[in-house]
């Protein structure tokens, strides 16, 4: 596969700094449909790639991204829009240079328990091992996680025969703290089916939507440490729970700051910040705790709406800088056919998240 350093990003990088409205491709700088001009451009322009999980491997940058693809599929509420059936894995040296788009790193028809919708992936290594993480729907048409692993961290990458025991939902995240041990955060309301495991147990007429408890705690997302062959489950899945400042958890109808989707996990200063986005409201928010497993206290949005209907994103320090990886639709207009960007991320002393704006005005 050929490498494709992308030119406007590299050129994009260059003229950042200033309010340019023309850049140096000699081309007017992109604008938004409502007319605004986009913080970054996309890192690769040729696919259409989502859900980016960021990781340091052997002093590099990997992203693990969805691979969006158009199947004709009209939007819907599920998410059956969103039909990718594969993983491409992308990789640069520096944030801002060249970025390399690998080849199909597994296919959804080398899953043998998967059928289709191979969404938002996450990736880690352990004792010369890469391990991707993939959730997609199982042949009953319910979401599961699986895992395949490679000794390259671009694949190919080999799948299990069977999910995660006891997995569930959307969206795995793997955070590996400094004792070694891993966890993985995980759940998507609406299309990702966390809600028709309310009880428990999958219930099929368990709704499409939020469990509509407005004055209720809201859905939490699921955390287990992983096994120590990184495969399985060590214990059973728990709440990841989202407090407010009075140590409550988060309600059901406060759609500004509960959960929806896109658990990512990183520690910094001591502290564990879970972050998030909350769905219909388009928001990515981050609470803070003091153990893997929480409880986190609800601090504030970090990113405001992209432009799509989705956001998704993870943080990662990389060379001396926290960077965010989030994406948008740009590219395409449309809310199934998203591009990853990268910006840097900035803290106050305190530690909490200096907001970012999508936009320049
Ligand atoms: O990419 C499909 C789904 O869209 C992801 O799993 C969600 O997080 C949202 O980004």
């Amino acid at each position: 596969m050929p490498r494709r350093p992308n030119t406007w990003f590299a050129i994009a990088a260059l003229v950042a700094s200033g309010g340019a409205a023309i850049a140096q491709t000699g081309k007017p700088e992109p604008r938004s449909p409502d007319g605004r001009r986009y913080l970054s451009q996309p890192l690769v322009t040729d696919i259409y790639t989502a859900d980016p999980s960021a990781h340091v491997f052997d002093g590099k940058l990997y992203v693990y991204p969805s691979h969006d693809v158009d199947a004709g599929i009209p939007d819907d509420d599920l998410g059956n829009q969103y039909a990718m059936h594969d993983y491409r894995v992308l990789s640069m040296d520096r944030v801002g240079g060249p970025v390399t788009e690998h080849p199909v790193a597994i296919d959804v028809k080398d899953i043998p328990w998967a059928s289709k919708q191979t969404w938002a992936p996450d990736a880690a290594y352990k004792d010369g091992t890469y391990f991707l993480y993939m959730p997609a729907r199982d042949k009953a048409g319910v979401f599961r996680i699986g895992v395949a692993t490679s000794k390259s961290p671009t694949g190919p990458f080999k799948a299990e025969a069977e999910p995660i025991r006891g997995s569930f939902s959307i969206d795995p995240a793997v955070f590996t703290d400094a004792d070694g041990r891993s966890y993985m955060y995980w759940g998507g309301i609406w299309g990702g089916q966390l809600q028709r495991w309310a009880s428990g147990r999958y219930d099929p007429k368990g709704g499409d939507t939020d469990l509509k408890q407005d004055d209720r705690p809201a859905l939490m997302p699921k955390v287990a440490r992983l096994s120590a062959d990184m495969k399985q489950f060590a214990e059973a899945p728990r709440d990841v729970v989202i407090t407010d400042a009075a140590g409550k958890p988060l309600l059901g109808g406060d759609h500004d700051r509960r959960f929806f989707e896109a658990s990512w996990t990183f520690k910094r200063g001591g502290k564990y910040y879970f972050t998030y986005s909350t769905g219909d409201t388009h928001f990515l928010n981050y609470a803070i705790g003091s153990t893997p497993y929480g409880p986190f206290r609800y601090t504030g949005h970090f990113l405001s709406p992209v432009q799509g209907w989705t956001s998704h994103h993870s943080i990662v320090e990389f060379k001396g800088k926290w960077w965010l990886f989030y994406h948008d639709t740009q590219l395409s207009n449309k809310n199934h056919l998203r591009s990853v960007k990268v910006t840097e991320l900035s803290f106050d002393p305190d530690g909490t998240i200096r907001p970012i704006d999508p936009f320049k005005d």
